[in-house]
């Protein structure tokens, strides 16, 4: 089984102007922040400690909320069920927006 602990999510680059509405999804389903979304803008970092426990690899992705328009999706990484344990960043690059999240994994 492969633990993986989101850590840390760093905005490098906003996808809306002033600010940006984001949540991150593991596995198809909502896994910070608790409720609605976290409001963040660039060069800030938001932390964290989501747990996210698996049997095989784990989809996360980067979602920013928008309303009435559609939401926008910023990207996906993939963590393999292999993972070496340690520490390990991953990029989110779409729609013009960067992010980077730091996460953590322990194979048992
Ligand atoms: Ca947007
Ligand atoms: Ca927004
Ligand atoms: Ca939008």
């Amino acid at each position: 089984m492969l633990l993986a602990v989101f850590n840390r999510l760093h905005c490098h680059k906003m996808e809306d102007a002033t600010e940006d509405e984001v949540q991150l999804r593991a596995g198809g389903q909502r896994v910070w922040p608790a409720e609605g979304d976290f409001t963040i803008v660039e060069n800030t970092s938001a932390w964290m400690q989501v747990p996210v426990i698996s049997a095989g690899d784990i989809r996360v992705e980067l979602w920013e909320e928008d309303w009435p328009d559609p939401d926008d999706f910023l990207g996906d990484i993939l963590i393999p069920a292999n993972q070496q344990p340690g520490a390990h960043t991953g990029e989110f690059t779409r729609d013009e927006a960067h992010y980077t999240l730091h996460y953590t994994t322990v194979n048992f």
